[in-house]
């Protein structure tokens, strides 16, 4: 075991349903750094992420697609392990719920609890929101019978069930909130735990399900399959061995030290898991940080609206350490925060680009052009010197304690702060000045000795964030082997041998033409929408308001005939209306549309369309129209309502 101990760090088992999105990346990128930074400093880490795949939702999925719920699921765990594997993350285990050994550490956890009388049989009638998998009473159930968790409409359910007596660990568990408050951080989320579900008091969890089969069978009972989410929260320990032979691990990394999650599921982590450890007599997560949600326009992403950001465009773009430091760095953690195109693209330019590929690149240059690329000895001592120094070397500690409470952003404002300083150092410095004259020489030295070793505790500090860029940082330094470039060398100035050979390489991070990006952002996230849905966008679910009712007699009131456009030219006085010829049986009508926005005159001529014929006869704009052509439109768009066959003109359609 390392010197340190040891820390385990999980993510939350995602739903294979869909695609991950940004949000996704967030909880594991933060979960990954923690991880790295954790190694780093000498822990024995575990870092658990991975999929939680059985429920109704995964079944009807699959039911959807035409496939069986498992090849549903591999088909979409390979897709999330390639994109994890594609951003480096450096997780020791994925578990998949569907795993043998999962599913029978699940069992006998099940059979233990129902066994001392935790669980018991009964029978349950609820409001069951099924996208959540969670069953709610009335009282819980927002004011239009909405989830309290999603908001979606929940449905009345009736079932023969399973019960945990969660009711029973009422207490104990507001006990453990007072006496243990990093049991649910950030300190809001607590109280909203407390104040909506514990002090008004829990009511005993259905934990079994007979409405569909997809999950793990009740080991004594196989008819009911076991709650997805006491199947899922149990990830945490049964991927540790508990449940069966061997508990090796588990004796080894239990307590977790931090279960990351999204705050929608902060009280499946905080209430309903710790009671499962109570009841099984083990010792609770030392932490459970509860993140905000990454917003697309202020509202929760959503494929089917479309405002949905995914991982792959971004990276393939601007690379794995643009997208991780952006997404810790501009988000509070803890707090909601709002995607957009040029949140993302200006911070890549003030942070990466100007502060510190900037600092590097200049350095680098400055030690080729002035000391023909080797790092000199410091030999003299400026007026600037000893302030650069005590603030590059005081950051770590700062750094290590925002980490450590999840404050990823101001971690890396820590370090942001001393690359800012250093920038500021040239500046005071100005080396360009001191090269005119040979008497400065011992002075221009050290200021290129100062920028060198500063570079290489910033380029330390940032490793367990942006580890490919201090890959990248390190040898244009010239910076080898171990030497200086441990965490705590970061706390000490001067590490780096003189005599080393810098050597320029490529601009870390390019400038980026904020104008130029978004326009093509757009453009690749959408295609890349398009692509993911087989070609097809999916559409915003629109929101239906019913007109009022009419009966099959006021319907027969409407004439509407199937017509030919046979001539189509605009209107001499309004840029929005064309001027039609529609021919209806042997009848020619002179019909005036606003459709002019939406379609060229030639492209309409011999389009069979469908017109109102009885509609009594107006001018607009001074032009004639004896009926109206039928549309579907919207604020964009307009389509003209087309037959798909031909059919004589002058049709009666009902
Ligand atoms: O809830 N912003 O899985 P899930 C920030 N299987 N984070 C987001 C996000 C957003 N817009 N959208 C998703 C489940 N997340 C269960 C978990 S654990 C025992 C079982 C992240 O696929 C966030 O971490 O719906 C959230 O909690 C998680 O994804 C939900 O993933």
């Amino acid at each position: 075991m390392s010197k340190k101990g040891t820390y385990y760090v999980t993510t939350p088992i995602y739903y294979p349903s869909a695609k991950l999105h940004i949000g996704h990346t967030y909880t594991t990128v933060a979960a990954d750094v923690l991880a790295r930074f954790k190694r780093f400093t000498g822990y024995d880490v575990k870092f658990l992420t991975g999929t939680d795949e059985h429920g109704e939702k995964i079944q009807k999925a699959a039911q959807e697609k035409g496939v069986t719920p498992q090849q549903h699921v591999d088909e979409i765990v390979s897709d999330i392990k390639e994109i994890w594997k594609s951003m480096e993350i450096s997780y020791d285990v994925f578990l998949r719920t569907t795993g043998e050994d999962h599913k029978k550490a699940v069992q006998n956890i099940f059979q233990k609890l129902y066994d001392q009388g935790d669980i018991y049989k009964s029978s349950y009638e609820g409001w069951y929101c099924t996208p959540c998998e969670s069953f709610w009473t009335e009282t819980q159930l927002k004011e239009d019978k909405g989830c309290p968790d999603c908001g979606r409409p929940a449905h009345l359910a009736k079932e023969e069930a399973y019960f945990f007596k969660l009711s029973q660990y009422q207490d104990r568990l507001i006990q453990y909130f007072e006496d243990h408050p990093e049991i649910c951080y950030p300190e809001s989320r607590k109280n909203e735990m407390l104040s909506n579900f514990l002090r008004p008091g829990l009511e005993d969890l259905c934990v079994s399900r007979t409405s569909f089969d997809w999950g793990i069978q009740v080991p004594f009972d196989p008819k009911h399959v076991i709650y997805v989410w006491f199947d899922a929260v149990c990830n945490y320990i049964t991927t540790l061995g508990y449940g069966s032979d061997n508990k090796e691990e588990y004796d080894k990394y239990w307590p977790a030290n931090v279960h990351i999650v999204g705050k929608e599921i902060v009280r499946f982590h905080t209430i309903i898991w710790p009671a499962i450890l109570m009841a099984l007599g083990e010792p609770l997560p030392k932490m459970v940080y509860g993140h905000g949600w990454i917003l697309f326009g202020s509202d929760k992403m959503s494929k089917s609206k479309g405002n949905i950001v995914y991982p792959e465009p971004l990276i393939e773009r601007y690379g794995i350490d643009a997208l991780k430091y952006f997404l810790l760095r501009e988000f509070t953690f803890g707090h909601d925060g709002n995607y957009t195109n040029r949140v993302f693209l200006n911070r890549l330019n003030s942070d990466l680009s100007n502060d510190l590929g900037n600092l590097v690149s200049r350095s680098i240059a400055m030690i080729e052009k002035y000391n023909d690329g080797i790092v000199p000895e410091a030999k003299a001592e400026g007026e600037f010197d000893q302030n650069l120094r005590e603030v590059v070397t005081s950051a770590a500690e700062k750094v290590e304690e925002a980490i450590d409470k999840l404050q990823f952003h101001d971690g890396l404002e820590g370090i942001w702060k001393i690359i800012r300083r250093v920038n500021k150092y040239i500046d005071e410095t100005t080396p360009w000045i001191l090269a005119k004259d040979e008497e400065n020489k011992a002075t221009l030295d050290t200021v290129m000795y100062n920028l060198a070793d500063s570079i290489r505790i910033i380029s330390v500090l940032i490793k367990p964030f942006m580890e490919a860029t201090t890959k990248k940082i390190w040898t244009q330094l010239g910076a080898e082997g171990e030497v200086g470039l441990q965490w705590k060398d970061t706390m000490e100035f001067g590490k780096l041998p003189a005599g080393t050979k810098v050597k320029k390489g490529e601009a870390l991070f390019p400038r980026l033409d904020v104008e130029k990006e978004v326009e093509a952002l757009e453009k690749i996230n959408e295609e890349y929408l398009q692509q993911i849905n087989g070609g097809k966008k999916e559409e915003e679910a629109i929101e239906i308001e019913p007109k009022e009712e009419i009966t099959i007699d006021d319907f027969s009131k409407l004439e509407l005939r199937a017509v030919e456009i046979i001539k189509a030219e605009k209107h001499p006085k309004a840029d929005r209306l064309l001027v039609l010829q529609v021919q209806v049986g042997q009848e020619v009508r002179q019909v005036v549309s606003g459709i002019a926005e939406h379609y060229k005159p030639e492209d309409l001529v011999g389009k069979t369309v469908i017109l109102v014929a009885n509609l009594k006869p107006v001018k607009l704009r001074g032009v004639e129209s004896r009926g109206m052509i039928l549309a579907a439109a919207n604020d964009e768009k307009l389509v003209l309502g087309t037959l798909d066959e031909k059919i004589p003109t002058g049709t009666l359609i009902s």
